[in-house]
Parts: C-alpha cells; sequence; structure tokens
C-alpha cells in the first residue's frame, strides 16, 4: 500500500492505490490510543460503498477482529491495536476489495470495544475510520467527487454541487466544509501527474 497525499474526504483521510492483480486489501490495522478489550470477534462495524451518493451497506459479518500489540512508535502499547481481517467467500467478501469506499466504526455494549485497564471499562470514545481502496488515486478522487459523472474533477463539479450539495464528510450536513473539501479535491486532481 503506498500512501500518496491525502484526499480531504472524512475524518481519517487517506488514499490507498492498489492494482487490479491483487484487489484491495486483507486486513485492515487500527491503532488505538491505549491499551482495549472485547468480548466476541468482531468489535467493530465495517460499512462500505461504492460513491458518495450510495447508502453504506453493512459487511461487518464478512470480518473477524483481532487484539494485537502495538507497532513501532507504539510498541509499548501492549494489546491496543484491532487487526480488522476479511473471512467472508470469494475475492469481493474476503477483503477490503477495489473501488469502494469503506468506513469502520466502534459498536457500543456488550461486544463494543472497551477501555482496557480504566475502572469499569468504558466504551472507547466513538471514533470513524474512513479510506478508499482504488485502482489509481485519480479514480479513487473520482469515484467520491465526481458530481457530475463525466470522469473528470473541474468546476462542473463545483457547479453541480451548487445545484445539489452533497455531504462528503458525513456529518449530517452538506455546506461550505463539503464544498472546500470539493475544491481541494479538483485542485488535487488537476495537479496528480496524468
Ligand atoms: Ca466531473
Ligand atoms: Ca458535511
Amino acid at each position: 500500500m503506498t500512501s500518496p497525499p491525502p484526499t480531504s474526504l472524512g475524518a481519517e483521510p487517506d488514499c490507498s492505490i492498489y492494482t487490479p492483480s491483487n484487489y484491495g486489501p486483507t486486513f485492515a490495522d487500527l491503532q488505538m490510543y491505549g491499551p482495549v478489550q472485547f468480548e466476541g470477534t468482531m468489535p467493530v462495524i465495517v460499512q462500505r460503498r461504492p460513491n458518495s451518493l450510495s447508502s453504506w451497506e453493512d459487511i461487518s459479518s464478512n470480518f473477524t477482529a483481532a487484539l494485537v500489540d502495538g507497532v513501532g512508535a507504539q510498541a509499548s502499547l501492549q494489546q491496543s491495536r484491532i487487526k480488522v481481517t476479511g473471512t467472508g467467500s470469494g475475492l469481493s467478501q474476503n477483503r477490503f476489495y477495489g473501488d469502494y469506499e469503506y468506513r469502520i466504526i466502534p459498536r457500543t455494549g456488550a461486544n463494543g470495544l472497551k477501555c482496557r485497564g480504566v475502572a469499569g471499562a468504558p466504551d472507547v470514545a466513538s471514533f470513524e475510520y474512513r479510506f478508499k481502496v482504488a485502482y489509481s488515486c485519480s479514480d479513487g478522487l473520482l469515484g467520491v467527487f465526481d458530481m457530475n459523472h463525466d470522469h473528470d474533477l473541474n468546476a462542473g463539479d463545483l457547479s453541480a454541487w451548487m445545484s445539489g450539495p452533497a455531504d462528503f464528510n458525513a456529518d449530517g450536513a452538506a455546506n461550505s466544509t463539503d464544498l472546500r473539501n470539493l475544491v481541494d479535491a479538483v485542485v488535487q486532481y488537476q495537479n496528480l501527474p496524468q
């Protein structure tokens, strides 16, 4: 996985490049700020959608989660990382399949993600990890921001947004923040090597 400059998508911007020959990563690692614990097999919810105009599809049943130690700068944080691995059947079910946008959010309640070593083991603070698995960075940007579906990102998409504003960062409001995300995406797209 390579990490080109982030898009302005969501709270956790990311742009991952995968080639058609490997279809997407089979797991995602989520490093927490401290040790965590959970009951059951899936303390997070995994959702995907083909583009920003589509509804999220819950695909949590295609994945299982394991608790692992931190690595690198977080090596001292034991049992602080959640490894979410695809276990479904078939290429589009056993991995983070290409050309979808994903989001991972913690469950709450009995099978939720809890703070380990904290009195009462409360739920972790809510978070939303979002990423797009695309065959190229340009495709990733197009998939989310190509408002007028002409396979280009330019001023036409800004006009289309003005006519029908979209909520890119999923905060429930289509407003100037989303417009700024779109402008950033247009600039980034125009600057990509062609
Ligand atoms: Ca367009
Ligand atoms: Ca918004």
